[in-house]
């Protein structure tokens, strides 16, 4: 029997909702604990202190083994578990989902971070609803406490991220295209790739579960213009009781033919950084610096995101040779073709 695994996170922890709904969308049994909270208990070390953590028992039900980071989290786990893959049958489509995982996962954070730590109304609404999220009992002068303390700790962590005044309407303008892409695809499919959600949803999702759910700037405005994206994020939340069947993928060409302006987005943004990003570590650079959709983008270099390139590039390049050469024709134009560059 498989033992039930422990997810340990915050409802205000994007990744930590994209992990949960993915456990819950492939019904492996978990148990979630908030990070920190009255029901928290340390978990075995993991190499970097972020959330999720995802925990693993022995047979006694102590805690054997943690790892972080939901995107090889997501892989384990379609290793270690069967059915209701996250992983789209066509090898070409699966490398799609990956992209689009990763655009959720680096990119929109990036969005998210502006609306929370930026926004003055995202501001004053986060740095003690967090709290309140952790433990709604904590007393109002500890709340003021972590509030003033956490407010100024993640207000300083823009400039790592990107935020800042000259990166703040390419955020924002970057967020409203999102919107409206998702908003024309959702009213014709209910996920990225068919009837049944793929990695690259998770992704998005979980970005979006902060954006159309808790930051109130960019929640009103997915309110006001991307209902359906409101909506899907809605049901994306608990998918345990989706039906899916073989064959709920959509064909790579009926797939790709509504994804393309999704595609169109991250080539104008995220590629472009990626390849920024590389290139500025690789020379020891103090600043990545690159042209992308609306503008000029400049933040500091970060060692994450060369890992990022490296594992697209390493998907592509075990992909057969005629679906690289599909791939390169539907990315052509669309800014993603560059990751397909030696
Ligand atoms: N790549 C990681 C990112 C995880 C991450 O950055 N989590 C944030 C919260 S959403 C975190 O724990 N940051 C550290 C901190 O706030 O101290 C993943 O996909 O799980």
């Amino acid at each position: 029997m498989t033992q039930t695994l422990t997810i340990i996170g915050n409802e205000g922890s994007p990744y930590s909702r994209k992990l949960r709904a993915v456990l819950r969308y492939r019904r492996i049994a978990h148990v979630w604990v908030v990070s920190n909270g009255p029901e928290y208990v340390a978990p075995p070390p993991v190499p970097v202190p972020v959330i999720p953590v995802l925990v693993w028992h022995d047979e006694t039900g102590a805690m054997r083994e943690a790892a972080v980071d939901s995107t090889p989290l997501i892989a384990r786990l379609e290793r270690e578990h069967t059915g209701r893959s996250l992983l789209p049958s066509d090898p070409a489509l699966a490398f799609l989902s990956a992209l689009v995982e990763d655009y959720g996962d680096e990119w929109c954070t990036k969005f998210m971070f502006h609306y929370r730590w930026t926004d003055p109304d995202g501001i004053e609404w986060a740095r003690r609803q967090l709290m309140r999220q952790i433990d709604p009992s904590v007393p109002t002068a500890q709340l003021e406490q972590f509030a003033q303390w956490f407010g100024e700790r993640q207000i300083a962590r823009r400039a790592v991220v990107g935020c800042s005044e000259a990166t703040a309407p390419l955020l924002e303008a970057g967020y409203r295209r999102l919107l409206g892409v998702l908003e024309t695809l959702f009213a014709q499919r209910r996920f990225l790739f068919g009837d049944r959600p793929a990695a690259g949803d998770f992704g998005l999702y979980g970005q979006l579960t902060q954006l159309c759910g808790f930051d109130p700037t960019s929640a009103r405005l997915a309110e006001r213009t991307a209902p359906r994206v409101v909506a899907w994020t809605v049901r994306m939340e608990d998918l345990g009781g989706w039906r899916v069947d073989d064959g709920q993928w959509l064909d790579r060409d009926t797939a790709v033919d509504a994804l393309k302006p999704l595609l169109a987005e991250i080539g104008g943004t995220y590629v472009p950084f990626l390849l920024a990003n590389a290139a500025a570590r690789a020379r020891g650079a103090e600043w990545v610096e690159c042209a992308v959709e609306g503008g000029q983008w400049r933040q500091q270099p970060f060692a994450y995101q060369v890992k990022c390139l490296n594992a697209l590039r390493a998907q592509l390049a075990a992909l057969a040779p005629a679906d690289r050469d599909w791939l390169a024709s539907v990315l052509a134009g669309s800014g993603c073709e560059a990751l397909l560059a030696p």
